[in-house]
């Protein structure tokens, strides 16, 4: 059996002025077009489908059309999960409609999906809360997949019926888990498990999460899931929510992030990216290969040394989109910014690296260094305007504002 696994679509998400749209469109036509060359049995979309609760029509758009390419006529199902970005009652929405395409919607940790059967042959078996068995076209392998779309903490906990637990979330998740396994997954089938969750191998350092994603179920680190949380019957664990692609373990079976399809921050300047295609068989171990996706424009960081350097570098990378620090004795013109801009089209961000120390005194300036916490930036900032450190208050109520986002 053959599945294709992607995840973190981020459909609408914009690049400060600079929309995304088309090369969502590019690549999502890339990722149909390795479904149809690897003839995979199945997709596993691993939740942030969208950028916001109200995504924008065009993106709406992109998203059906695409699905229903993928899942072809119900001959290749579709299992999408939603990841924090996506609001649960709107992926779950067109669900009668989206069915008939072969196309199973899981919004919710606790979604149960309503039992169904295609002409071609594709057909629900057993269907349970945060479990789903497909007899796919053209095999007779069952394909079991356990599934948690994300919640936070709270709704999890309630969703699986623990909500006045005192366990940790990640031993919850894990008998839960572990009882769905030992009810439906033997090797006869092939089993996998699908999930929107900030996972790590224990003992691991905890990677970066994406830039303009509030951090997910592990402030503190208390809330992290384990990869030894997860129930030895599954031979390939799908994540979502992190959008660099990385293998987190391979025991109890190989753990991946599939990452995003497009580099959505700088934060992922010079990121590759990647579909996975994993071959499993009952019993067996998956295999897993990485495909390159090409069709999304690479976001670039680059330090120029004045603008003579600026704009020979700018014309040999003419389709990325680059967040360009000028070094520069005093302060940059408006005539430089226009210079600079009208020989690349993609220019997100400038930022001056001013190197006239007596400049800098006498502005009482200094270098930003922009990779600081916002509340370290906002006190700089803070500082800087008004002469003084904000007071405690003020600053609780940044945080706070902070966290709502
Ligand atoms: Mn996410």
């Amino acid at each position: 059996m053959k599945l294709l696994h992607t995840s973190d679509w981020h459909l609408g998400k914009r690049l400060e002025d600079f929309s995304r749209m088309e090369e969502q469109q590019a690549v999502l036509q890339e990722i149909c077009e390795i479904a149809e060359r690897e003839q995979v049995d199945a997709i596993l979309v691993s939740g942030d489908l969208f950028d916001t609760f109200n995504p924008p029509t065009e993106a709406v758009d992109l998203l059906y059309k695409t699905l229903k390419r993928l899942a072809a006529d119900g001959r290749r199902p579709v299992i999408a999960i939603a990841g924090n970005h996506d609001s649960p009652d709107r992926i779950e929405a067109p669900d009668p409609l989206a069915r008939e395409c072969g196309i199973i919607f899981m919004g919710y940790p606790n979604s149960v999906v309503t039992p169904f059967e295609l002409e071609s042959g594709l057909k629900v078996l057993q269907s349970d809360q945060g479990f789903l068995e497909l007899k796919l076209p053209g095999t007779t392998t069952p394909l079991r997949i356990i599934h948690t779309s994300y919640a936070n903490e709270y709704r999890l906990k309630t969703f699986l019926g623990q909500e006045n637990s005192e366990e940790e979330l990640r031993t919850v998740l894990q008998e839960n888990w572990q009882s769905l396994a030992y009810r439906y997954c033997n090797e006869q089938g092939v089993n996998v498990l699908v999930s929107h969750l900030f996972v790590v191998k224990k003992g691991d350092e905890f990677p970066e999460e994406p830039e303009d994603e509030k951090p997910i179920l592990h402030v503190g680190g208390a809330q992290a899931v384990y990869t030894e949380n997860f129930p030895r019957q599954v031979q390939y664990v799908a994540l979502g929510h992190l959008h660099r692609i990385q293998q987190v373990d391979h025991v109890p079976c190989p753990v991946w992030y599939s990452g995003s399809p497009l580099s959505y921050s700088f934060a992922e300047a010079s990121q590759k990216k990647f579909a996975l295609i994993i071959e499993a068989e009952p019993g067996e171990e998956a295999r897993v290969r990485e495909v390159g996706l090409t069709n999304g424009k690479q976001l670039l960081r680059k330090r120029a040394e004045g603008v003579e350097d600026a704009i020979q570098w700018l014309a040999g990378n003419q389709n990325a989109l680059v967040e360009l620090t000028m070094v520069t004795e005093t302060f940059l013109t408006a005539m430089e910014r226009r210079q600079l801009n009208a020989v690349h089209p993609g220019i997100v961000a400038i930022i001056p690296e001013v190197t006239d120390t007596e400049m800098l005194v006498d502005r009482q300036q200094k270098q930003i260094d922009l990779t600081q916490s916002m509340e370290k930036l906002f006190v700089d900032y803070f500082k800087h305007e008004k002469g003084q450190e904000p007071g405690e208050e003020l600053m609780k109520l940044f945080v706070e504002i902070l966290a709502e986002e």
